[in-house]
């Protein structure tokens, strides 16, 4: 396609396989990739690629994919249906579940995965329609407890920090395995610089011995679930030996007397046995933290997946927070993004929204899929009664896949988007097809980069197949079927033609907020009306984009100053329309965002400026923090299930063809406990927890601590034996094994890395 070849015949394109997105340079040959490497020209990967990306053609020609809409029979099985009649039908549907139940009887799950936020973005436009702001996402079953923390320390949910790590002289990584995870760009390059770098402390947190922790200098082997206490015992240490930055909590914060005299109590050498580390290296480890001169703190699913997730989260900010790593060179930094993944939710007491049946607060505007399967199972005339689900597969990466599947078949409608027959699409009642990732225009907003953000909106590399359509096309079809908007805007359409031939007059705008004025109704459906609008005239067909020119607008106009200092210049709206042009001509990303660390404090939002850390509900939590928690002895392990693997990438790569090794996702096991088990490695176990059970491969490592054991996410995927019809899942469907009702109080996350269970040698081999 013309719009990303270059004169050597590569395209540039990005990898959508996890939240760095690195730039890549591809050719292509009948619809299929031939070569992929690394974009030099991209600002922040830099020519970097792991080992996943060179796979890619199996996400575009995975064998699951769609080409036409579907429609369920009443047997479950699915017929072919021409898109007029899938869209009539689902409107009609949709409009009569809305009028007879209400909005708050639909819900939304997903509208993005790792490679894909802006097509998803004009789902928002049908929730408009429908009358619902239920929109649940995998966010939501890891990260909300971090935002609802931020929302009080900083006064904002979406205020994230982040780490300015390439000045850190200290890293600290709790429950994160960047090695095989990322979530910080060129990680495996990054953490080679460190560890050769005598000057640069790197301390890992985790109960295994990941790929990280061989090359940090201290490795702190915590129990799972052991965090809290753990970090208690280092905030304690600090207060308790002086160590606290007393100017800049005097400057800066309110509550830390209240907290000082809460951390003065905390047993610390009692409670690093009960984290089981040794003490000594605690201290050593704290004392070293406390005295960087820029220490970052990066935490991720080890601490969020586990108990205590939303206290483990506070935790790790108080770290950095009590030693004064906030704004300042190597430490944690706030600043603008591009397009906010997260907005901020009240409080229920305040007016906040919750869920119906299971009363699952709202945060960052998102909510929990761990209380989906509760809000659809059961008897009140308010339940959810349809869904529809973009870019997700909660049947398979939502706690307990078997009361999942169970009230997903209750459900009067579920509408499917995906580029793939999913495990979730075949319970759907309508399947549609979406073009893949490399087939349309499309972009991320993991935009966390620092001191220079950086943003890629990819061109497309490949022909849509045939028989699929982009989603902003399918929810303007939907929209406008409901007659929630016309079929075309002559006006608006006239005024985005002139628009584009010359921004500098302000036609589109002035025009748009005419026909808002004539039209009120129309501004809630603003992505569709502007993918209807000005998408039809942008060129190269990038019509999804159009969303874009809004974002780039609001960016401008909020943070000239971060604009300016990214190079990017003009005055007024034009500054905007230069963000956009860049957005647009671009073809390895740009940097759109410069700032400093002090401009952090433009993003503490509370009235008087300052970090409000004593926070009422996580020190009730401290209060009430016990010893590890009587454990069933039925179940003798404790399971992390989700590890971050090789060749795991959620739920993208849909066949086990891909993976150049551990092709069914083994239980990892230590030698001593498998030896007590009588399990060798390579036998089959069979796992099993209270909610069910799955048989596994085993491998023996020592990696990982007695008592633990780990398996991927990621696998277990359906797929056909032998090329017939009979399907079978291949690797663990970890989910079987999870339960939602041991989740976090407040975010309501669910323990995926701390599932009691029980492990035995299977009775028959597969
Ligand atoms: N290869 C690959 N990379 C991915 C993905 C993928 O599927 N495959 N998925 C992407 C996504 S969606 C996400 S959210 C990120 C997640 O990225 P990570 O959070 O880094 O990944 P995990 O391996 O799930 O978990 C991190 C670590 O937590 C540790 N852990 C388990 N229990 C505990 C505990 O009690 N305490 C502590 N401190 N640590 C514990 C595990 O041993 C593991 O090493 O990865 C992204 N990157
Ligand atoms: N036990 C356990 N469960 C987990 C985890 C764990 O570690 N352990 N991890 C959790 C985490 S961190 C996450 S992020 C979630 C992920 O869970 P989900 O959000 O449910 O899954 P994704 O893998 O992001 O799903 C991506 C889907 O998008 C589809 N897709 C790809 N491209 C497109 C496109 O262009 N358009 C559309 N419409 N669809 C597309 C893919 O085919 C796939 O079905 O899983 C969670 N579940
Ligand atoms: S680090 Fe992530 S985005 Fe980069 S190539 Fe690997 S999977 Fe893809
Ligand atoms: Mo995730």
């Amino acid at each position: 396609m013309s719009t990303t070849a270059t004169a050597n015949g590569w395209q540039k394109t990005a990898c959508i396989l996890c939240s760095v997105n690195c730039g890549l340079e591809v050719q292509t040959e009948d619809g299929h990739f031939t070569k992929i490497k690394g974009d030099k020209a991209h600002p922040t990967s830099e020519g970097y690629q792991c080992q996943k990306a060179s796979r890619l053609d199996f996400y575009q020609n995975g064998k699951h994919r769609l080409t036409s809409p579907l429609r369920r029979r009443a047997d479950g099985t699915h017929e072919e249906i021409s898109w007029d009649v899938a869209i009539a039908e689902i409107a009609a549907k949709f409009k009569a579940i809305r009028d007879t139940h209400g909005g708050g009887a639909i819900a939304q799950f997903g509208g993005g995965g790792q490679g894909n936020h802006l097509n998803g973005m004009y789902g928002a436009s049908l929730r408009a329609a429908l009358g619902t702001r239920y929109l649940y996402t995998a966010l939501a079953q890891e990260k909300t407890g971090g935002f609802w923390v931020n929302g009080r320390l900083f006064g904002k949910q979406g205020s994230i920090p982040i780490s300015d790590h390439h000045k850190s002289d200290f890293i600290l990584a709790i429950g994160w395995n960047p090695w095989q995870s990322h979530g910080m760009a060129q990680a495996r390059t990054e953490l080679q610089k460190i560890a050769k770098d005598a000057s640069r402390t790197l301390v890992v947190i985790d109960p295994r011995r990941t790929e990280t922790a061989e090359k940090a200098d201290y490795h702190l082997q915590v129990r799972p679930g052991g965090d809290a206490h753990l970090m208690l015992a280092m905030l304690g240490y600090i207060v308790q030996e002086g160590l606290e930055n007393k100017e800049f909590l005097a400057k800066h914060c309110t509550g830390f007397e209240e907290l000082r005299a809460l951390l003065m109590e905390v047993p610390v050498d009692a409670y690093c046995k009960e984290a089981d580390v040794d003490t000594g290296l605690v201290k050593e480890v704290t004392r070293k933290f406390a005295g960087a001169k820029g220490a970052a703190v990066h935490t991720d699913l080890g601490i969020e997946h586990t108990i205590h997730s939303t206290l483990n989260q506070y935790l790790a900010r108080l770290l950095w927070l009590v030693t004064g790593n906030f704004a300042r060179p190597g430490g944690q930094v706030l600043f603008p993004p591009f397009v906010p993944l997260v907005g901020n939710s009240k409080e229920p007491q305040d007016g906040g929204l919750t869920t119906k049946a299971m009363g699952a607060k709202e945060i960052g505007k998102l909510f929990p899929p761990n209380v989906l399967a509760g809000e659809i199972d059961n008897e009140r005339p308010d339940r959810l009664r349809a869904l529809f689900v973009d870019s997700g597969n909660p049947v398979m990466t939502a706690a307990d896949g078997r009361a999942t599947r169970a009230a997903f078949e209750k459900l009067e409608l579920l509408v499917v988007i995906d580029v793939a027959m999913t495990e979730t699409a075949r319970m759907a009642h309508y399947v549609l097809p979406a073009s893949s990732q490399y087939e349309k225009w499309e972009c991320t907003f993991f935009n966390f980069y620092f001191p220079e953000n950086a943003f890629h909106l990819r061109a497309p590399i490949f022909a849509p197949l045939e028989g699929t359509l982009p989603e902003p096309e399918m929810y303007r079809r939907i929209v406008v079927a409901m007659g929630e908007l016309p079929g075309s805007f002559p006006e608006l359409e006239e005024a985005a033609r002139q628009h584009v031939a010359d921004p500098s007059k302000g036609i589109f705008p002035m025009a748009l907020m005419k026909a808002f004025h004539e039209h009120p109704e129309w501004s809630k459906q603003l992505p569709v009306v502007l993918y209807s609008t000005l998408g039809k005239a942008l060129p190269d067909g990038a019509g999804s984009a159009a969303i874009l020119w809004g974002a780039a607008q609001r960016f401008a106009e909020q943070y000239p100053d971060a604009v300016r200092g990214a190079g990017i210049e003009d005055d007024g709206a034009g500054l905007g329309e230069a963000v956009f042009k860049k957005i647009l001509t671009s073809r390895s990303g740009m940097v759109f965002s410069k700032l400093s660390v002090a401009d952090s404090w433009r993003f503490v939002s509370h009235a008087d400026g300052r970090i409000h850390l004593a926070i009422p509900e996580m020190i009730e939590e401290i209060h009430e923090l016990e010893a590890e928690e009587e454990r069933d002895p039925a179940y003798p392990f404790i399971l992390s299930a989700g590890e971050r693997r090789d060749y795991n990438a959620n739920q993208i790569y849909r066949t086990a063809d891909w993976r150049k090794k551990d092709r069914e996702g083994a239980l990892k096991v230590h030698p001593a406990d498998a030896a007590a088990l009588g399990l060798e490695d390579g036998a089959r176990a069979v796992v099993r927890s209270t909610k069910g059970a799955i048989e596994v491969g085993v491998m023996l490592t020592d990696e990982v601590r007695r008592g633990l054991v780990t398996l991927p996410h990621g696998y277990g995927m359906l797929e056909p034996v032998n090329g017939g019809s009979e399907m079978r899942a291949v690797g663990p469907d970890v989910n079987l094994l999870s339960s939602s009702e041991r989740c976090d109080r407040v975010a309501k996350t669910p323990f995926h890395k701390y599932i009691p269970v029980a492990v035995a040698r299977a009775l028959i081999s597969a």
